[in-house]
């Protein structure tokens, strides 16, 4: 998409480009009425207001001071990070725990560049942010000066669409075009970069503000008759499976998907970013599929006779070998982003459009078929491979400490995790029942996501239990953040599942490159005393015994608090889809059997 540089503001005057100084040119700032004169600055703010934002994050620097001069009197909540990656996680799981729009904010340069990571994990997941970072002064750009860097060509992979803005006048309208292209369609993050010049310029605000999108369409309603083939292929089929995916959650089609599961009687099987879009004690439950799925959920969709994807990407994680995956099915594939159709998996019947409204309509065409022989085989393979480990082991097991959080939390809690090997085990051995439960990096897995997601979800959720539930090198990488969750005394828990490696890929090294562990251990602090040394409190946990009582004090915590986990080292999430097998082709099967 193109930028929105050079778009004009002629409708509006721009009074003076700059003022003596940036706090003279606010000070003279009018914040009143719609047709008034306004600095730059102070239109951002009204208009974030106006689209209803009362919450942001970020971090100050020299060309956004005016920005942030305008917030200090704004009735809008501000957490600053300790980094901006993690301001930007902390928006991205806002965005992700709350279905609004997460802002952050950075300053040029360096600050910017710091939020690419943060883009890159929203935009692979589809959450929507709005990003605004400050610029070097118009006629300095592209002169290397102070803090300059090319934000806008930096983030353009990164983000859904973005802009620098150089006139006052196009402020408002640009502010509402972000709001709007970040939280319609596929949904994702949008940066606008402010000129430093533009925030303090004086401008006139009674022009016209509809927003200019001509190139930007979003199909929400299903077309009819595609909606009539989907049916008719649920109706006939006797091997069906419901494949969902993130985009039912942020599509908030949750009810949606129960009525169509239960109605057209189907077996749901989720990914990592679809877990609590469907309750997962629900007998039709398969839990989660791909790499680290069930074998239940696996087998059924090798040999389903029809896949009904909703709001799924069909990503690598998911099918394994694509030429393998699910064989003898037809496919039908529901998705807001027509992109995504027959992009890495042929789709027999696509239905472009908001997954909610197509479930809606496709629900009144579907019948209850009871399918005996098809539910029976899946019993079987639920009774032959259900997830499981050894409850007799001498050391802690992760999938206990996991089990145990679930226990003692009702499975109520919102789980935000790290990634690898914990990610995996929270996934598999915490119950999801509703959606924006579990709040996890899934596109671009991005270790040190999880202490700020939980910071972010617990801003958006403040009387939710939210838990971290990471990994040791994870936790390493953001644990500065543990410092802004005690300043605005936010009680999250984080639970290490210390390994006292990078698990995930140690297993990947033990199992194909004949255990020779490569730069795959740290040496790790105490946790517990980083913890309270930054005003959290911090337990550490090294015998089974004392696991249950260790989350009970944890729970019990008013302050965040952190729990050292001394973890089995060498254990590995099963099963496992080797990367590049089809997806029935699991590792690990042998050794779950022999747990029983
Ligand atoms: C920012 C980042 N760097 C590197 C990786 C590659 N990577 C994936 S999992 C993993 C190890 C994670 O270790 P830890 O956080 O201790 O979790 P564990 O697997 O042990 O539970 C690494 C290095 C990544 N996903 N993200
Ligand atoms: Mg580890």
């Amino acid at each position: 998409m193109a930028v929105l540089q050079g778009l004009s503001g002629k409708d509006n005057k721009m009074v003076s480009k700059s003022g003596s100084s940036p706090q003279d040119a606010l000070r003279r700032a009018d914040s009143g009425g719609k047709s008034s004169l306004k600095a730059g600055a102070q239109i951002i703010v009204d208009t974030l207001i106006e689209q209803g934002v009362d919450t942001m994050f970020g971090y100050t620097g020299g060309v956004v001071l005016p920005l942030f001069d305008r917030l200090y009197d704004a009735p809008i909540k501000f957490i600053i990070p300790r980094h901006e990656q993690g301001g930007c996680h902390m928006a991205d799981a806002y965005a992700r725990a709350s279905g609004k729009v997460g802002v952050v904010v950075a300053t040029s340069g360096p600050g910017a560049c710091n939020l690419v990571t943060g883009l890159a994990t929203a935009m692979m997941d589809s959450v929507p942010i709005v990003a605004l970072t400050g610029q070097v002064r118009t006629e300095l750009i592209g002169n290397d000066a102070f803090q300059e860097a090319d934000t806008t060509g930096i983030t353009r992979p990164v983000t859904k669409y973005n802009c620098i803005v150089k006139d006052a006048g196009d402020l408002a309208r640009t502010v509402r075009e972000a709001f709007y292209i970040a939280s319609t369609g596929r949904q994702g993050p949008v940066l606008i970069d402010l000129p430093v010049d533009v925030e303090v310029a004086m401008c006139r605000t009674d022009g016209p503000d509809e927003m200019k999108l001509p190139g930007y369409r979003v199909r929400t309603k299903g077309h009819a008759k595609q909606i009539s083939m989907a049916a008719k292929a649920i109706n006939k089929s006797e091997q069906p499976v419901l494949y969902v995916g993130g985009g039912v959650i942020s599509a908030n089609a949750s009810e949606e998907l129960r009525a169509l599961a239960e109605k057209a009687h189907l077996p749901v099987t989720t990914t990592l970013l679809g877990l609590g879009s469907y309750d997962q004690s629900q007998p039709c439950s398969l839990d989660m599929l791909g790499m680290h799925g069930t074998a239940y959920a696996n087998y059924a969709v090798q040999e389903c006779d029809l896949l009904i994807a909703v709001g799924a990407r069909f990503d690598d994680r998911v099918t394994g070998k694509v030429n393998t995956f699910a064989p003898n099915a037809k496919i039908v594939h529901i998705d807001i982003d027509p992109a995504s159709i027959s992009k890495n998996v042929h789709v027999d019947i696509p239905v472009v459009g908001d997954a909610k409204a197509i479930m809606a309509e496709l629900v009144k065409e579907v019948e209850f078929r009871e399918r005996k022989v098809w539910f029976k085989r899946i019993a079987e393979w639920k009774k032959k491979f259900p997830l499981r480990y050894d409850k007799n082991s001498s050391t802690i097991k992760p999938q206990y400490v996991v089990e145990e959080l679930c226990r003692q939390t009702k499975g109520e809690a919102i789980i935000t995790t790290g990634v690898g090997q914990n990610q995996m085990w929270a996934a598999q051995f915490y119950r999801f029942s509703r959606p924006r439960q579990l709040i996890s990096s899934g596109g671009l897995g991005t270790m040190g996501y999880g202490l700020p997601a939980a910071i972010g979800a617990q801003v958006a959720m403040p009387d939710a239990t939210v838990i971290d539930i990471d990994g040791d090198s994870g936790f390493n990488m953001t644990m500065a953040e543990l410092s802004t969750a005690v300043q605005y005394e936010l009680p999250i828990k984080v639970c290490i599942l210390n390994n006292g490696y990078m698990g995930m890929v140690r297993q990947w090294q033990e199992l194909f490159y004949g255990k020779r562990y490569a730069m795959s251990y740290l040496s790790n602090p105490d946790y517990a005393s980083v913890a309270s040394a930054l005003g959290a409190v911090g337990i550490t946990v090294d015998k089974t015994a004392d696991v249950a009582g260790a989350v009970k004090k944890m729970l019990g915590a008013k302050r965040p608090c952190v729990v050292d986990f001394r973890i089995e080292r060498e254990e590995n999430v099963w099963p496992m889809v080797p990367a590049g097998k089809s997806l029935d082709e699991m590792n690990g099967l042998d050794i779950l059997e022999r747990l029983i």
